[in-house]
């Protein structure tokens, strides 16, 4: 057997069916035994897609997504998935090539010290060689996959990938390494007499639950009727059409109204909050219960808090009546952010954003899993898409990379062939990726992609007037999205007609077909809603 064909056999047993990327000459050895070993490549059209989508594909499967990509150029386009991945928890291996260690010093053509580039965000970073290859992509996929979700990140040169393996080390998977835990009986006590003394508790949930502990959870703030906010990242988890939902904190439309809540609080219980989705303060200046059963993703700690695993956490809270009852305390909260949804578009041509997301909320199936780029349609989404079942809301938010909705969306339907997939994008994200709607064709991946076009980059256009300065370099000309979308061999429409963008959406559903709707909006009307 080759090293590379061990590679492939080490990803094979793991069950992973799929590996994403872009080759070069030094990865055909490998991708060829990927394909031996029943491992499918999904050919993209840039490494970075590539990872956004293999993660997400990885994450969905309960397992390490894998992207493969050549050296040098390839590997240095890895950079930002591995660092959406570092931060916003995706489980990730990334293989690349890398020119021989014993090479001539001179021989520089695509050299990069990539271990050392991407070192800081790895949890094992290490080149794969005939007497480890076995051991090194276990212990890669152990590590990546070890919670809070990360990145492993391994080299195989291609003259190594064909040299025959010397050894078989041990086996994926050893399980996770045990940690010093808090007693959840105690813990559940401390939380049970503080809600017994707060009229206002909120609980944030945030990145570090695990979707299985979605229906205790769900129980438990049911059966204590108590009032919680989400961060995007954890959208579904919870029921958002709840009247004990008060809204997506965490930079998102409506914020002021979400910092208002926080602080009208007199009790905060961060249920696996992972300030690495907060873009201010408050996380370190509010007194927040961590109840967290995980150091975050970058291996912070708030408050030196101890952990405590939230299964048995669950059930003890879960374990006799209610503390007290509450008499919908952040009402007033709820309705200021229902009212800044309604409005009418500032420009003729042009459809309000609360309307794009009443048409696509009504218009898609209930479960639908939504991918959003970065942008104000990001905030908007974000703040409003009715998130009801876990999993179905995917945005990079820890990172907030651009060109991450697409290459999310890819993923989530290879992943879940069965549920519809919409994924909506600023018209800045879209022109960075877009060719990618030719990879969801040729991979048998449709979707729906709403392209909210203002011909800005809107969010930082906004910002750019917030800080009074000149209007400068914001605006860019529009591409015809819909003939992108026709070139790539996808139907393409443009309306500002809520009812013309959800019949034609429901229509492209039940044909799974993939479709793009490119909406007109007015930048401007983003800061109403902000
Ligand atoms: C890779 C990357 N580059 C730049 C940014 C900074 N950035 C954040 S939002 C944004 C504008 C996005 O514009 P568009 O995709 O049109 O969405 P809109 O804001 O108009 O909804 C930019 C440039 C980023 N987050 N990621």
């Amino acid at each position: 057997m080759t090293t590379a064909a061990a590679v492939a056999q080490a990803i094979a047993e793991a069950g992973i069916k799929k590996a994403f990327g872009l080759p070069g000459g030094e990865v055909l050895v490998l991708i060829d035994e990927l394909r031996k070993a029943g491992v499918d490549f999904v050919l993209m059209r840039h490494e970075a897609n590539a990872g956004i989508a293999a993660a997400v594909y990885g994450k969905l499967n309960r397992q390490p997504g894998v992207v493969i990509a050549t050296l040098g150029p390839g590997a240095a386009n890895l950079l930002l998935p591995i660092a959406n991945a570092y931060l916003d928890q995706e489980p990730l291996l990334a293989i690349t090539a890398q020119i021989p260690g014993d090479y001539p010093i001179t021989h520089t053509h695509q050299l990069l010290p990539l271990h050392d580039i991407f070192r800081p965000m790895c949890r094992v970073v290490d080149t794969i060689t005939p007497s480890n290859a076995v051991e090194k992509v276990g212990e890669a996929l152990s590590a990546c996959f070890d919670r809070p979700y990360g990145v492993s990140y391994l080299t195989l040169s291609a003259r190594d990938a064909v040299k025959p393996l010397l050894m078989i080390g041990p086996k994926y998977h050893e399980g996770p390494p045990t940690r010093p835990m808090a007693n959840p009986a105690a813990r559940a006590a401390d939380l049970r007499a503080r809600c017994a003394m707060a009229e206002r508790p909120l609980v944030l949930v945030g990145l570090g639950v695990e979707p299985e502990r979605a229906p205790s959870l769900r129980r438990w703030l049911d059966e204590w009727q108590l009032p919680f906010a989400v961060t995007p990242k954890v959208k579904g988890l919870l029921d958002e059409t709840s009247e004990n939902f008060v809204g997506v904190i965490s930079g998102m439309a409506a914020d002021g109204v979400m910092v208002d809540a926080l602080n009208a609080a007199d009790l905060l219980i961060g249920f696996g909050l992972d300030p690495v989705e907060i873009d201010k303060t408050w996380h370190a200046e509010l007194p927040i219960q961590w109840v967290l059963d995980e150091r975050n993703a970058t291996g912070v700690l708030p408050n030196d808090t101890p952990l405590v695993n939230h299964v048995p956490l669950l059930a003890e809270l879960l374990a006799g009546r209610a503390p007290r009852k509450y008499d919908r305390p952040f009402a007033m909260f709820q309705e200021r952010r229902r009212d800044l949804l309604n409005g009418t578009a500032g420009a003729p041509g042009t459809m309000w954003p609360g309307d794009i997301i009443r048409a696509l909320s009504e218009a898609m199936p209930s479960g639908t899993i939504v991918t959003t780029d970065v942008g104000s349609h990001k905030y908007l989404f974000g703040q409003y898409w009715p998130s009801c079942h876990p999993e179905t809301f995917w945005m990079s938010n820890g990172l907030s990379g651009m060109a991450y909705g697409l290459s999310a969306a890819i993923g989530a339907k290879l992943a879940r062939p069965d549920v519809p997939v919409l994924c909506a994008v600023g018209d800045g994200g879209f022109s960075m990726n877009a060719q990618e709607l030719e990879t969801a064709e040729r991979v048998g991946a449709p979707f729906i992609t709403v392209v909210l076009e203002d011909c800005s980059y809107s969010l930082i256009k906004l910002s750019q007037e917030n800080k009074k300065l000149e209007p400068y370099r914001m605006d860019f000309r529009p591409i015809d999205n819909v003939k992108m979308a026709e070139a790539c061999g996808v139907e393409g429409l443009r309306t500002s007609n809520p009812d013309e963008m959800a019949e034609a959406v429901m229509r492209a559903v039940a044909q799974s077909k993939s479709l793009v709707v490119a909406v007109p909006v007015h930048y401007a009307d983003y800061r109403k809603m902000f």
